[in-house]
């Protein structure tokens, strides 16, 4: 967040190792809100593989008090934020480094570093936030043992957490004790944390397979204990997963994570020590959905899959931040999927993965952020905690698990070969990506990976979606059917041209009546399965099946095998049957989503008017109407299924996008599925409303699910129809319910649905949750993503700016208020009058000034500017160069902004 002078960009060919190692770092804090005193020993040594060098230590907002070198007074010099000791002694005896600094947490706004929320004491060092706690090599690759001593008011801060085991504690004079905590394990410093306040804990103690006892612990404010059983079950759920799955087990006494309500992101996986968003742990069926419970289970899954990937085996260079998170995206999708149980569970997890990658991190690949899973430079890491580098690292992850199988050994089983071989090499040390892909590729010398490894790896050097383009065809006197696949991927911000990726394709036929067919390439000497995987290396290939009786219809990118758009061309007919009856679940709904892409696309393309000829044709809604009422199908997928695709994918597939228009076909398609279903969404609404006490497990989500969307879509019929059944019977719904998730899905029927009783219903909803910030954030981000008519959005969100309860301060809040305003609700602020856009870059501006990294992410909102329709192309266009003109800009936001900018 360096304001002074030109951020510059940081390449990744300019890696060098660094010139000193520091072995052992011994901390003292004196936590004071407006002065927290650090003093900072370290035992360090030459690196002496280098050059004799100067010691460049990083330090941000710090106030310098003492440097001692081997306990005598030094000279020194400050180089812009560096603090440079030229004048080490020679050789490669340890030296003894003593710095007394001070800093301001209370005035820490940006949430990075040391900071103070509600009281009590945070920190946030991911990626480079020590350095704002004090001077030190901040870079992943310098490991050391830490040892920490917190001292503080006794009243104040009864609860003094650091990373490791606690040591030693007692009182002080003057009120004041303290805490020691020692780290069993090296670590980068950006996995330290402390922790002090009132804060009271959920324990448990548990037995790993081995027998060893671990304490596990959740913190949070007194009055939250209620809302931690969930966090714990997750977390004890995780820990038993990682050691059966991965054979890795905790390798800490104790195990802590703490929440706070201020925090830039969802969880910080530190150390035996996690810090998280309160977002992210606090959850009882009165005040968490279904969602909540969910993303809770996978994020503390996540975090704790970290210690192991990211926090044993680290990345040597921030260039490398896929290595840890893209691996641990997979894992926690993958302990998910296992949680969720039955095939279908598992499949609905993965659609809704593989919806997130394609509207959030397609999107990125196609604008002025996209960059590689391994970036090559950046001006602000911060800006590169991105879904390429989480949700497309983890695709990478996952073809090279389908990859890794061979002649009698899975994928599944070769994956895990690799990941112990990972570890056998690596445990301990700081590495790239490469050294990840050779282990699993070492692993499985046989496999298909191992074959084509250099070639994969341009998943890592190269940004873009590549699109896989189909043709298949068929000859019934030679029962042979021809498959050719091709790639192609559009230039991105320097890289102009593209090589060949490694697609692998899994992919199945059936026949027109859905039956599945036994597949045999040419020159095989039999049929075998019903499933293949074809791996696609070069531009264009073709693969021939033989003995095929009849025209198939292709299932393609079965399981979304790859992150490419896929251009199958398939007719309506091969989508019905796919839909009717592919094995693969995915499949199936994604035939579903093509059907209704197809129809909004070609209304959109031929400029018609959705009110007055019908989007959605017979031949749809019937097949809409199958999948609602089928008697095995489970109710998560029948959602998922009648879900149109959003806004911003739909918008996505189109060279130029009218946001007013793509918002209108969408919501005349909802509308023509309310009216044409009204009786089987009033039977699907009986059906699978869930009457028993709340359980968030899937099966009973799905149900909630179903129910809930069948509610909002009765309650959008009502508006043609004029009928108040519905809209009543949701407000019924509402007041009575007994979990959130049923009481916000009747809130949001009404809302939806513009139904006069919403206002009473959200004034009931505050009122009966005025206390609950975690609510109170949903109740905000309902109205800003409201759907718009007439424009009353924006002046609804400004208005709620005002609202005692709002604040710019709190990340969540932000997010809950102006981010589903700007990033979530797209006619709204996509208006032709472009007050939208002035309200965006006035709000990046002042969220700039309070917390740089929150604000670069508002910032992202105009990612797509170019791809609209030249009325908003040029007004985006204004509020972009509004923001650029700024003097006073973090270089996270004029990253975004330049990127944005430039041609
Ligand atoms: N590693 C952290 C993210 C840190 C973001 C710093 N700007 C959380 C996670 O991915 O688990
Ligand atoms: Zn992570």
């Amino acid at each position: 967040m360096y304001r002074e002078g030109q951020a510059t960009a940081i390449r990744r060919e300019d890696y060098t190792a660094p010139a000193f190692w520091i072995d052992t770092v011994d901390l003292t804090f004196d936590l004071d809100p407006a002065k927290t005193r650090v003093l900072n020993k370290m035992r360090l040594r030459r690196n002496t593989d280098l050059p004799t060098q100067a010691l460049r230590l990083d330090g941000e907002e710090l106030n310098l008090a003492r440097v001692l070198v081997n306990g005598a007074g030094t000279s020194f010099k400050m180089d812009g934020r560096q603090l440079v000791l030229e004048n080490l002694p020679e050789g490669p005896e340890p030296i003894e480094l003593e710095i007394f600094t001070t800093c301001n947490p209370a005035k820490n706004t940006s949430l990075t570093g040391l900071y103070v929320s509600n009281d009590s004491f945070f920190t946030q060092c991911e990626a480079e936030g020590f350095r704002r706690i004090t001077y030190f090599l901040d870079r992943p690759d310098v490991m050391a043992s830490f040892t920490v001593t917190l001292r503080g008011d006794k009243r104040k801060y009864p609860v003094l957490l650091s990373n490791g085991n606690l040591v030693e504690q007692g009182d002080l004079e003057e009120g004041r004790h303290f805490a020691k905590w020692v780290d069993p394990h090296k670590k980068p410093c950006y996995l330290f944390a402390l922790v002090a306040g009132q804060l009271v804990a959920r324990e448990q103690r548990i037995l790993s397979r081995t027998g060893t006892e671990h304490l596990l612990q959740v913190f949070v404010r007194p009055g939250d204990l209620d809302k931690t059983e969930h966090a714990m079950n997750s977390l004890m759920a995780s820990v038993a997963w990682d050691e059966t799955r991965f054979g890795l087990p905790l390798d800490l006494e104790r195990f802590m994570i703490v929440a706070t309500s201020d925090f830039n992101m969802g969880a910080m996986e530190n150390k035996g020590l996690n810090i998280f968003n309160t977002k992210l742990v606090l959850a009882n069926p009165a005040t968490a959905t279904d969602v909540d419970f969910g993303n809770i289970e996978s994020v503390v899954g996540h975090e704790y899959f970290h210690n192991w990937t990211g926090n044993r085996i680290t990345c040597r260079d921030w260039f490398q931040l896929s290595l840890k998170e893209g691996l641990t995206v997979f894992r926690d999708q993958e302990f998910s999927q296992d949680m969720a149980g039955s095939s279908s569970a598992r499949a609905v997890k993965r659609i809704e993965d593989v919806r997130l990658l394609r509207t959030v991190q397609f999107a990125e690949d196609a604008g002025p952020m996209a960059h590689p899973v391994r970036p090559d430079s950046y001006v602000e890491i911060n800006n590169f905690y991105s879904v390429t580098i989480y949700e497309k690292g983890s695709e990478v992850v996952r073809m090279m698990q389908t990859l890794a199988g061979s002649e009698g050994v899975s994928g599944r089983a070769g994956f895990a070969q690799g990941m112990k071989l990972y570890f056998e090499r690596h445990d301990g040390q700081a590495v790239t990506c490469d050294d990840f892909a050779q282990a699993i590729a070492d692993a499985n010398p046989q496999s298909e990976l191992a074959r084509v490894l250099p070639q994969f790896k341009v998943w890592y050097s190269q940004a873009g979606t590549p699109r896989l383009m189909t043709h298949g065809e068929y000859n019934a006197e030679a029962q042979t059917y021809t498959l050719t696949l091709a790639q192609s991927c559009l230039a991105t911000p320097g890289q102009p041209d593209k090589v060949p990726f490694v697609i692998p394709v899994n992919m199945g036929l059936l026949d027109t009546q859905g039956h599945a067919l036994p597949l045999q390439l040419r020159g095989e000497a039999q049929a075998s399965g019903h499933n293949r995987t074809l791996v696609l290396t070069q531009t264009s290939e073709s693969f021939v099946f033989v003995n095929v009786a009849s025209v198939p219809v292709p299932s393609l990118l079965r399981e979304f095998s790859a992150p490419v758009l896929l251009e199958a061309n398939l007719t309506d007919a091969e989508l019905l049957t796919l839909l009717a009856h592919d094995s693969d679940a995915f499949n199936r709904w994604e035939a579903g989503q093509r059907l209704a892409l197809n129809r909004a696309l070609s209304c959109i393309r031929a400029g018609a008017d959705p009110a007055l000829s019908p989007v959605l044709d017979e031949a749809y809604i019937t097949a809409m109407r199958e999948v609602l009422r089928h008697p095995d199908l489970d109710a998560a997928f029948k959602e998922l299924t009648l879900t149109l695709p959003s806004e911003g994918y739909i918008a996505e597939q189109l060279t130029e996008v009218d946001p007013q228009q793509v918002h209108a076909v969408r919501e005349a398609m909802r509308g023509q599925l309310a009216q044409a279903l009204q009786a089987d969404w009033a039977w699907a609404y009986e059906q699978y409303r869930v009457t028993g006490p709340y359980s968030p497990d899937a099966v009973s989500a799905g149900r909630r699910a179903l129910s809930g969307m069948a509610l909002a879509m009765l309650c959008v019929a009502a508006r043609t129809s004029k009928d108040g059944m519905w809209p009543d019977k949701a407000y019924q719904a509402f007041m009575v319910a007994h979990n959130m998730t049923d009481r916000f899905n009747a809130l949001s029927a009404l809302v939806v649905s513009r139904h006069a009783l919403a206002k009473e219903a959200l004034a009931k909803f505050h009122a009966l949750f005025k206390d609950e910030a975690l609510v109170i954030d949903k109740w905000f981000a309902l109205q800003a993503a409201a759907p718009d008519h007439g424009g009353q959005v924006l002046p609804s969100v400004r208005l709620l700016m005002q609202h005692p309860d709002f604040t710019l301060r709190n990340p969540n809040r932000a997010r809950s208020l102006i981010f589903s305003y700007c990033s979530a609700n797209p006619a709204a602020f996509h208006r032709t009058d472009a007050a939208g856009y002035v309200f965006w870059s006035e709000r990046v501006i002042e969220l700039d000034a309070i917390n740089p990294q929150v604000a670069a992410r508002l910032a992202r909102a105009m990612d797509r500017w170019r791809k609209l329709a030249p009325a908003y192309r040029s007004a985006a266009h204004m509020a972009l160069e509004r923001v650029a003109a700024k003097a006073e800009l973090s270089s996270d936001v004029r990253e975004v902004i330049t990127r944005a900018l430039a041609e």
